[in-house]
């Protein structure tokens, strides 16, 4: 993950060493180096604005500073790197979801999750990682198919609780959505689940009914947190998806997924630090432990020697 923006940062760092090696940096040198990250990072997919960014802030971390030679220049730039990639990433932190899950339960009983997002982004997948992260700190969930829309929605979710151990509540085909949410809700305070998980159907961004029926589940059943699941190999676009579901129910988070599936690393650096919502976590294959929590410092490992 990531490999491509790593080697970028790599030879960046060399190159500043390198010249660091014969003669002083001067002013000159550093703007060069900027300029060309700036392309290779827009050559691998970030997006323009977040590239500009990152170059942005490496700039305003150099600036003034007196590398010495023989000091170990590789390591002193590793450090202005993570101290200017750490602030933009750490703009997306949350407080931990486990506890405000834990708080939600506490507070009202039952704690009401619904789940987002355009079409094949990985909304019921991402939905069984997160049953299965909450059931292993010990809350038990109850897991909702108000997707009645696609053929075979239903029966996707209800095989992933059976190997989840999970009861199921769905509806029939076309059944409202916001009716088959309300019984998953009244389901998990009869029975007294921990939480309820809402797998919706997938929806553009720009189809005003389905927005509109969205809304309504919204309205029903008033969750405690909207979740949008964006597709990080969508770049830009994702950021405009969130942008779009927000103005229409309000987004409170995002789980970003297929991250594994970056080869680059660019589209989902430029999700990360453009969508401007707070990441839970990090989709990162199809297994239901294949879900990492976000964390710059994680993501910082992987981008930083
Ligand atoms: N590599 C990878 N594949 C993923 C990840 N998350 C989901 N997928 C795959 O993406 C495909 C679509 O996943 P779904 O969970 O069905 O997506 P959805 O958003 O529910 O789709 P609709 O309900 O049709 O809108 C499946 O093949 C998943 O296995 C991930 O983090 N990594
Ligand atoms: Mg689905």
């Amino acid at each position: 993950m990531f490999s491509k923006i790593k080697n970028i940062f790599k030879s960046f760092t060399k190159q500043i060493s390198d010249t660091i090696m014969y003669k002083t940096i001067s002013e000159k040198d550093v703007e060069e180096f900027c300029n060309k990250i700036l392309t290779e990072l827009i050559e691998a997919d970030v997006a323009y604005d977040v590239a500009e960014r990152i170059v942005e802030t490496i700039k305003n971390n150099l600036a003034g500073q007196k590398i010495h030679r023989g000091s170990n220049v590789e390591e002193y730039m590793d450090g202005i790197l993570y101290k200017s990639l750490y602030n933009i990433l750490s703009s997306g932190v949350t407080r931990n979801f486990l506890e405000a899950v834990k708080d939600i339960v506490t507070r009202d009983g039952v704690a009401k999750i619904m789940f987002m997002g355009i079409n094949g982004v990985g909304k019921t997948t991402t939905i069984a990682k997160v049953a299965y992260t909450l059931k292993q700190s010990g809350l038990k969930s109850v897991i909702v198919g108000a997707d009645t829309f696609r053929a075979g929605a239903q029966e996707q979710l209800k095989k992933h609780c059976e190997k989840l151990g999970l009861p199921f509540i769905g509806g029939k085909y076309g059944a409202d959505p916001a009716a088959v949410a309300f019984d998953g809700v009244v389901y998990a305070q009869k029975n007294r689940y921990h939480v309820v998980l809402i797998d919706t159907a997938g929806r553009m961004h720009i189809d005003v009914d389905l927005m509109n029926e969205l809304r309504k589940i919204v309205n029903v059943i008033k969750p405690h947190m909207k979740i949008l699941i964006v597709d990080a190999l969508t770049g830009n676009d994702a950021i405009e998806q969130a942008r779009k579901f927000d103005e229409a129910v309000g987004v409170d988070a995002a789980i970003l997924t297929k991250v594994d599936a970056d080869a680059s690393g660019g589209a989902a650096l430029s999700v990360i630090m453009g969508i401007g919502k707070p990441i839970l976590y990090l989709g990162v294959g199809q297994g239901y432990d294949d879900l990492l929590g976000y964390d710059p410092d994680a993501i910082l490992k992987m981008l930083l020697r």
